[in-house]
């Protein structure tokens, strides 16, 4: 946009900057270089699931939409990939960084390379464990806790008034990640006053649709008698539908199943009785994300906590809500 500017106009921008800049602070450094657009780094953590595929789609179409020059990356869920991603945005001299942490600690060091070169950071979607909050400037996304929380307590709601056993298994997302973190914590505090309630098995699925699946196979040999499937999101709910039809189980009625994210795929298993509960993770975080880069960018005081607003699912309300659903 500046380039379509005058130079006088231009120069006068500049100097209205450049006393703004003595304030110190997170000003626009690409207004220096006589571009105003601002570049925003951002590290994916891969393509694992229809969650991340629509969570990439929003931040790249809000991007676009907002003016905003982004700068994508994407790290194959590896955190070394992320690290030097965001080395390579600091050396670059991008105006925000933004990421998706693949999991939750081992961040200090590189989120100090970019307070120390003055780039503002916003966690998208999954949070870190650094003690030094001042190493970003806000996190934007979902409580898991909560959504584990309203798993756990539809499962509850659901045997009210029965005492006979209820053996779950849980699959669970990437191992160190804060929604695998959290969505077990949040289901487990849910149910623990019921005695009969019990997890036989919990182990990860890396969120792939892939491992759901052979997971599940390996669950099904060893534990004849499962009731219930907890799985982190759906993709790993469906690959397990898969290796509970084969395993010549009626998915949804034989197993009970609760998921979360609630994309089309799993909404369609929902709406035809193969999951019977999804909890909602909104991965439409691109607008809100454009926006808080632009603030951020302009020295603006921004809630260090963006919760993202989400729903649950029945199958009933599924059906009603499908031909709706963006993602
Ligand atoms: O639930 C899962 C994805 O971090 C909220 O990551 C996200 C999770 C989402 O792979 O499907």
């Amino acid at each position: 946009m500046r380039r379509n500017l005058s130079a006088a106009v231009l120069s006068g921008v500049l100097a209205v900057s450049a006393l703004a800049g003595c304030g110190g602070g997170d000003g626009d450094s690409g207004t220096a270089s006589g571009d105003d657009k601002i570049t925003l780094g951002f590290s994916q953590v891969g393509a694992e699931s229809g969650w991340r595929t629509a969570n990439t789609k929003s931040i790249q179409e809000s991007a676009a939409a907002a003016g905003i020059d982004l700068k994508f990356s994407d790290a194959q869920g590896k955190q070394e990939n992320q690290i030097s991603a965001i080395r390579g945005f600091i050396t670059q001299g991008v105006d925000v960084i933004a990421f998706s942490p693949v999991v939750t600690s081992g961040w200090d060091a590189v989120l100090q390379e970019a307070k120390d070169a003055d780039i503002p950071v916003i966690l998208t979607d999954r949070a870190v464990d650094s003690q030094d909050t001042s190493l970003y400037k806000t996190f934007i996304g979902s409580d898991f806790v909560e959504e584990g929380k309203k798993a756990g307590d539809w499962l509850v709601k659901e045997y009210e008034g029965k005492s006979e056993p209820v053996n779950i298994v849980e699959l669970q997302g990437t191992t160190g990640s804060a929604p695998a973190n959290d969505r077990q914590k949040g289901f487990a505090d849910a149910i623990a006053a019921n005695t009969n309630f019990k997890i036989v098995k919990s182990q990860t699925g890396d969120f792939k649709r892939a491992d759901g699946k052979t997971v599940m196979e390996t669950f099904l040999q060893s534990t004849p008698d499962i009731d219930v499937l907890y799985a982190h999101n759906d993709d790993m709910g469906l690959g397990a539908i898969e290796a509970i039809e084969a395993a010549g189980k009626k998915p949804g009625t034989d197993i009970k199943i609760i998921t979360v994210d609630a994309v089309k795929d799993g909404m369609t298993a929902l709406a035809d009785g193969k999951i019977n509960y999804i909890v909602e993770c909104s991965p439409l975080l691109g607008p809100q994300l454009m926006d808080l880069a632009k603030k951020v960018d302009a020295g603006e005081e921004i809630p260090n906590r963006v919760l993202t607003e989400e729903t649950t699912f029945t199958q009933e309300q599924a059906k009603t809500e499908l031909p709706n659903r963006k993602y």
